[in-house]
């Protein structure tokens, strides 16, 4: 029995640590959360303990009470302004002082003295995510994959761009819904450098698991390398001669609608694919992209994310497939 117990015990705090634990903060606003919760559980653990025992005593055999009607009004009238209004009224206004701070900090305000921080701008769609970089030097775009400066504050502005979604980083704070026609914003920060897991928090349709956001936290310099890479990124060639020319003729007329390459498509139906090949997972976290990770996700991605809004393209030979996807996998910034 007390090993099942450890054993059960064991299991559950298991939870508590990895990429999307909530008890295991990675920055400010998140570690207010977290503090929250813990003060939360013993708050209420406590008060729970309390009305057991009480319960317990309720039950006790008494002798006939030797106070007098009078005095036994005047005990019941103080169990229910103690009980019932005093521990509550305290109980809250505790808790609001710990919350109220709380919620204030994930609030993009003003910072004091020193530059707005950056705006990252994420939007979610039926079932990836579009991530843009506004700059003055060049808007940079990407999907499914999010690089972000570690160790200063990032302001997300948020939205849906078809139904409503969540915008969930657990171990850096609070979640945030995307709302279509309405832009929120949250401000996150991640304290070091780390690979953080997010995901949709808002059911949104059939493949609402398979959301999944993966979160790079990188050192400011290589923020800035990365995002400058992008921005000046040779545009796809376009050489009729090379080797990939007959992958990018089938795109051309197979995907150049839904999707935007650099240099050579402007699709804007699903995700922007010009630096595919970096990215480290497939279909919001479908697949881990690894050679024949694309091929793979072109043969069969309506069988491995049933009723994504790609459609089959069982149409196309094999041979078209495995050039497309070695095609694809060259794309990176
Ligand atoms: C009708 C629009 C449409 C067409 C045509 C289309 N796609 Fe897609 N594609 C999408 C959508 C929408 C998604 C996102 C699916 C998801 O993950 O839920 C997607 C996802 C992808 C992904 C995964 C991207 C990522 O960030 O993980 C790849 C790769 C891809 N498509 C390649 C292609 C190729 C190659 C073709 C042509 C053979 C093609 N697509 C044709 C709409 C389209
Ligand atoms: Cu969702």
């Amino acid at each position: 029995m007390g090993l099942v117990l450890v054993l059960g015990l064991v299991t559950a705090l298991g939870g508590c640590s990895g990429s999307h634990s909530i008890l295991d903060p990675a920055g400010p606003a998140a570690r207010d959360v977290a503090w929250l919760w813990w003060g939360m559980l013993i708050g209420f653990g406590l008060v729970f303990l309390m009305v057991v025992a009480l319960w317990l005593a309720a039950f006790r055999p008494r002798e006939r009470s030797e106070h007098s009607p009078d005095e036994e009004r005047r005990l019941g009238l103080r169990w229910i302004l103690g009980g019932g209004i005093l521990l509550p009224g305290v109980t809250i206004l505790v808790l609001l002082a710990f919350g109220v701070p709380a919620g204030q900090r994930l609030l993009p305000l003003p910072l004091p003295g020193g530059e707005p921080p950056r705006v990252i701008e994420v939007t979610g769609h039926q079932w990836w995510w579009e991530v843009r970089y506004p700059d003055e030097a060049g808007e940079v775009v990407t999907a499914n994959h999010l690089v972000m400066p570690a160790g200063e504050p990032v302001d997300f502005h948020v939205t849906g761009a078809d139904v409503i979604h969540a915008f969930w980083v657990p171990r850096l704070g609070g979640k945030i819904d995307m709302i279509p026609g309405r832009i929120n914003r949250i401000r996150l920060q991640a304290d070091a450098p780390g690979v953080f897991g997010a995901q949709c928090a808002e059911y949104c349709g059939v493949q609402h698991a398979h959301m999944q956001l993966h979160l790079e936290a990188v050192p400011p310099e290589d923020f800035h390398a990365w995002l400058a890479a992008r921005r000046d990124a040779e545009p796809a060639p376009t050489d009729p001669d090379d080797d990939h020319a007959p992958a990018r003729a089938t795109f051309a007329e197979q995907c150049a609608s839904c999707h935007r390459v650099a240099g050579l498509s402007e699709g804007d139906v699903g995700p922007d694919l010009s630096d595919l090949g970096a990215r480290a997972t497939l279909g919001a976290g479908t697949l881990a992209m690894e050679e024949g990770a694309i091929a793979r996700w072109l043969a069969e991605h309506q069988r491995l994310k049933p009723g994504n809004r790609m459609p089959a393209h069982d149409h196309l030979e094999p041979e078209a497939i495995q050039a497309l996807g070695a095609w694809l996998e060259t794309l990176r910034p």
